[in-house]
């Protein structure tokens, strides 16, 4: 007999099945049944929907809107699964009906509407939201195609193919045709008295799907609404009458153009109208909602900023500013110093970057024609600040263009970075003449990781050894696993700490044995970078070490080394060639070294590709070494090494972003430190010839570089990377070479740490004991006491 859970678990599935997917049991496929136990499921979310939606109406809570370009979400089954505390009964159900669980669980298809650290952190605070009971709506783009597919061609290239995670349906969402606003651009302004009327000359209409967010036990439950754009005439019946069937749907075709694909691309500029017009679009959709929702509980706008609290995530939604500024002053009377004061007491921002590329700039004569009417209103609202603050430097407007950075700030209350270093950086650099006039605005917020998706389900075997030390309830109050600490010291619980990572490496080897056909040593170290291509970021730097240490391994093969297997995963910008090309690197080196008999035991390098979430779940919890070695002051906190920390992997790190925070709370003499800081590299930098000097100074340098030069990884061809290694000889803004010694004698240090395996393992566990506070559930009460001025509803 079944426990009840499990039975009534299994009738909804059979319901679902029958009525949902018009199929019986006998003829149900994976999919049928993916579909049915997400709708089962998704039934059980509804319930603790209503309610905090109810909840929050009576109380006439604020709430948050979290905007923000991308949701980089994933699979949602299993984190849903296991935050209703089902996962047991929905393994006995499927079980029960002749499926097996893990393979209904990974049929999902990974919703990738993110590039990287950004997406996903949004997607961990739409968790955080939840657990913490916060009123909250995660507003963003519902795209056709998320982040691309990667593939590697015969020579090591990478291939980009569209994703389409939207040819199924997508189970979780509910379609709210009903909830569509009309969104504008282009046209005519027209002055009418005090405020303006803005015709404009075409628009779309914005459909929201809603898709419930469940926190953990299933206590509270927000709402990610994401837009989808249509035409407002979907079809035009005259052209299809007179025989022109593809021109009778073109208006609809256009529309979709605008949430059609996610840019790929999370640090540049794309300067592409579409994108603005996607910035706009999600952003003028949401605010909209949120003023409906608003009236409907209170006529008095100046009440709005007790009611909403709107955080900008990146300057992608910054727009928010001056259309909200329009929306009160034209559209509601509000007289506009009033207008752009409300609107800033509601808004909020967060900077995710400080690379020059990566702060938006819009040509003026561009936002001219896609918003007319936003253009005025930013160079009043720039004529204002500079009124109010006559000694200011910064501008908004500045050499034709619009810079959306400064106007995200000054149209925000609070602005902050998302790690200490980083926000320190934001004041003395990006926007250190505002933070002199507004010296209360930049505030910081370091990232944090949901210790639900990121230990207790992608990591179960630690979370049931974490439990059967010190007990539940580490999930939503992560600092208790300090708790560990006297059981670390114990012979047993090292003991228990390796297995676990043993079957989780045992488990890795096996998936890329059968996906890649590379035999790995489960026994020696793992050692991964996973994240997107960048030159900050250095994956060049890893890949140079490895090719020093392969010679020194062929020259000294009997040495006691270290084995290893370096695994990397991560996607370049398509249009990123220096990225690309050490990808390309990456894969020809793989390929060499792997085909090495000499040294095969002792190094190996994995490159799986196509990396998301889905695959970070299964490396994270495998990774014996984090390497985090992005060239200091570039990466402004990172959330993959919190990821890392917390499953018991030790890092090599540069004092970066939150590595800084990370080390602190570990202690120093469990993270493998290297490289120049911040002001080192900038110091550094000052001296042209800083990278012929770090070449000249290192042997192994200079060999790995004149190895690459030789063809030894392009088939004997000198060219292939001279870009690359061109780049490195002479221009090195990143400073790869001048941070290569250092990294070098960091990575010995670990090979020495290793061979003390024991001490290794208590290294990796006080890792883990000591990573509570970089739970996204820390980050968001932060932020609800220090810029939402939120309560918790639980
Ligand atoms: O590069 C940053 C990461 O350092 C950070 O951890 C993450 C979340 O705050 O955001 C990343 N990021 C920055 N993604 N896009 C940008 C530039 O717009």
């Amino acid at each position: 007999m079944l426990p009840m859970t499990a039975n009534a678990l299994r009738d909804a599935i059979l319901k679902h099945l029958e009525y949902s997917q018009g199929k019986d049991l006998a003829n149900a496929s994976l999919y049928d049944m993916r579909m049915a136990l997400t709708l089962a499921i998704r039934d059980k979310v509804v319930e603790p929907w209503f309610r905090a939606n109810r909840a929050s109406y009576q109380a006439q809570s604020k709430r948050v809107y979290y905007l923000s370009m991308e949701f980089l979400i994933g699979r949602l089954l299993e984190d849903a699964v296991m935050n209703l505390g089902l996962t047991e009964a929905a393994h006995e159900a499927v079980a029960g009906l002749g499926h097996n669980f893990r393979d209904v669980l990974d049929d999902e298809p990974d919703a990738a509407l993110g590039n990287g650290g950004l997406g996903r952190l949004a997607a961990c605070f739409l968790d955080s939201m939840s657990t913490l009971g916060c009123p909250a709506y995660g507003y963003g783009i519902r795209y056709e195609h998320g982040l691309f597919r990667q593939s590697f061609g015969p020579d090591g290239r990478q291939l980009e193919s569209a994703e389409d995670w939207l040819r199924q349906r997508h189970g979780w969402e509910f379609a709210r045709p009903d909830t569509a606003f009309q969104i504008g651009f282009g046209g005519i302004v027209a002055e009418s008295g005090r405020a303006a009327v803005w015709t404009p000359d075409n628009a779309v209409l914005a459909k929201a799907y809603d898709t419930p967010v469940i926190g953990w036990q299933g206590k509270w439950a927000n709402t990610l609404r994401l837009w989808g754009a249509e035409a407002i005439d979907a079809f035009d019946l005259d052209a299809f009458n007179s025989g022109d069937f593809t021109g009778a749907a073109a208006p609809e075709a256009l529309a979709r153009t605008i949430s059609r694909v996610l840019y790929p691309d999370d640090t540049t500029d794309q300067g592409k109208e579409l994108r603005l017009k996607q910035e706009f679009f999600f952003t003028a959709a949401s605010l909209r909602d949120i003023l409906r929702r608003f009236a409907r509980e209170c006529s008095d706008l100046s009440q709005l900023p007790n009611r909403v609290a709107i955080q900008m995530n990146d300057t992608h939604p910054a727009i928010a500013g001056p259309e909200l500024v329009r929306l009160l002053h034209d559209e509601r009377g509000m007289e506009f110093e009033t207008a752009v004061d409300t609107a800033r007491a509601c808004l909020a921002y967060t900077n995710h970057t400080l690379l020059p590329e990566a702060l938006e700039r819009w040509p003026e004569a561009l936002m001219t024609r896609v918003l007319p009417r936003h253009m005025q209103l930013i160079e009043r609202i720039d004529a204002l600040h500079a009124q109010r603050h006559p000694t200011r430097q910064a501008t908004i407007l500045e050499g034709g263009e619009v810079k959306m950075g400064e106007l995200s700030f000054v149209m925000a209350h609070k602005v902050n970075g998302v790690s200490a270093l980083h926000t320190e950086l934001v004041k003395s650099t990006v926007f250190n003449d505002l933070h002199r006039l507004h010296p209360e605005r930049i505030i910081n917020q370091t990232n944090g990781i949901t210790p639900r998706r990121w230990l207790k389900g992608a990591n179960p075997r630690l979370s049931a050894l974490i439990t059967d030390t010190i007990g539940s309830g580490w999930e939503d109050d992560l600092e208790r696993l300090r708790d560990l600490e006297p059981a670390i010291a114990t012979p047993e619980f090292r003991d228990a700490f390796a297995q676990v990572k043993a079957r989780n490496k045992s488990d890795l080897a096996q998936w890329i044995g059968q996906d890649m056909g590379i035999k790995v040593n489960p026994d020696a170290m793992f050692d991964v970078q996973i994240k997107r291509f960048h030159e900050y970021k250095r994956q060049h730097l890893n890949i140079l070490e490895i090719i020093a240490l392969w010679q020194e391994i062929r020259e000294n093969p009997t040495a006691n080394w270290a084995p290893r297997v370096k695994i990397f995963g991560g996607k370049a910008a398509p249009g990123y060639v220096m990225a690309k090309e050490i990808i390309h690197l990456i894969n020809n080196v793989a390929r060499v070294i792997n085909a090495d008999k000499l040294t095969r035991d002792l190094l190996t390098v994995v490159y799986p590709p196509n990396y998301n979430v889905t695959m970070a779940e299964r490396l994270i919890p495998a990774a014996d070494l984090s390497e985090q070695i992005s060239t200091a002051g570039k990466e402004a906190s990172g959330t993959g090494n919190m990821k890392f920390s917390l499953n018991g992997a030790l890092t090599i790190g540069t004092l970066d972003g939150a590595n800084v925070e990370i080390r602190e709370l570990v202690g120093a003499e469990n993270f493998f430190l290297f490289g120049m800081t911040a002001d080192e590299v900038v110091a550094c930098r000052q001296d042209p010839a800083h990278m012929a000097k770090a070449i000249a100074r290192s042997q192994r340098l200079t060999r790995a570089i004149e190895l690459i030069e030789s063809g030894t990884f392009s088939h004997g061809d000198p060219s292939t990377y001279r870009d690359l290694t061109q780049n490195l000889r002479t221009h090195d803004y990143f400073t790869v070479c001048a941070d290569f010694d250092s990294f070098w004698d960091a990575q010995r240090q670990v090979d020495q740490a290793w061979f003390d395996r024991d001490n290794w393992t208590r290294m990796a566990a006080l890792n883990t004991a000591r990573s509570g506070w970089l739970s996204s559930d820390r980050t968001i009460k932060s932020y609800m006491q220090d810029i939402w001025s939120i309560a918790p509803m639980i």
